[in-house]
């Protein structure tokens, strides 16, 4: 039987400070995404879904309301994968890069207009949720999406590009109740535009998320 991993974050826990400290971190990883990690293990024996990947898993429980527990756990751990690869320590954040660069601004007019966009869909979202850049297929149309909990573009067909963890936990350590500050800087100082490129083009970048 496999079990589902957590991965490692691809950076050190200190690698986004001053933005993200290292405590928000160890919190947000070592408890949070192993918390759901540990949940879903817990759960998959005797379900049929044992030997599927994490999108599998995902996408066979989605729709059934007698696995709902199991959803959250699997879009968790996947969503957590995918946001701590969309940021990087390294000339994050600002105006994209690659494809992205002119994709956003067909389709959305400017990159302003698009960062406009995404902060109001961060900041909105009532209560715990997440934001997304989304693609309606690889390669194709580009959106902003906005999910609540756990739920997220893979469940609904869409392309996932780039993802803002908007729960509490992702931002209370270091912003408090600040959450427009925190978006800010996950836009301005840490997107990874090399990885939004790569999964807007359908590579997984070497990651399973
Ligand atoms: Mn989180």
């Amino acid at each position: 039987m496999s079990k589902i991993t957590l991965p490692d974050l691809p950076y050190a826990k200190d690698a986004l400070e001053p933005h993200i400290s290292a405590e928000t971190l160890e919190f947000h990883h070592d408890k949070h995404h192993a918390a759901y990690v540990n949940k879903l293990n817990d759960l998959l024996p005797g379900s049929g879904l044992e030997d599927k990947t994490l999108p599998e898993i995902i996408l066979a429980t989605v729709e059934d309301d007698s696995k709902k527990v199991m959803f959250n756990q699997a879009a968790q751990v996947w969503n957590h994968t995918f946001y701590w690869n969309c940021m990087t320590p390294t000339n994050g954040g600002g105006e994209p890069t690659g494809d992205l660069k002119g994709k956003i601004e067909e389709d959305f007019g400017s990159y302003d207009k698009f960062r406009e966009e995404f902060k109001n869909a961060a900041t909105s979202q009532f209560g715990s949720g997440w934001a997304w850049l989304v693609a309606d297929k690889v390669g194709g149309k580009l959106s902003i999406a906005k999910t609540g909990n756990a739920d997220n573009p893979l469940a609904r067909g869409q392309v996932a590009v780039l993802t803002c963890d908007v729960w509490e936990h992702a931002y209370y350590i270091d912003y408090r109740n600040r959450r427009p500050d925190y978006v800010d800087t996950f836009l301005d100082k840490l997107v990874n535009w090399d990885y939004a490129n790569a999964k807007y083009k359908g590579q997984d970048a070497g990651v399973e998320a």
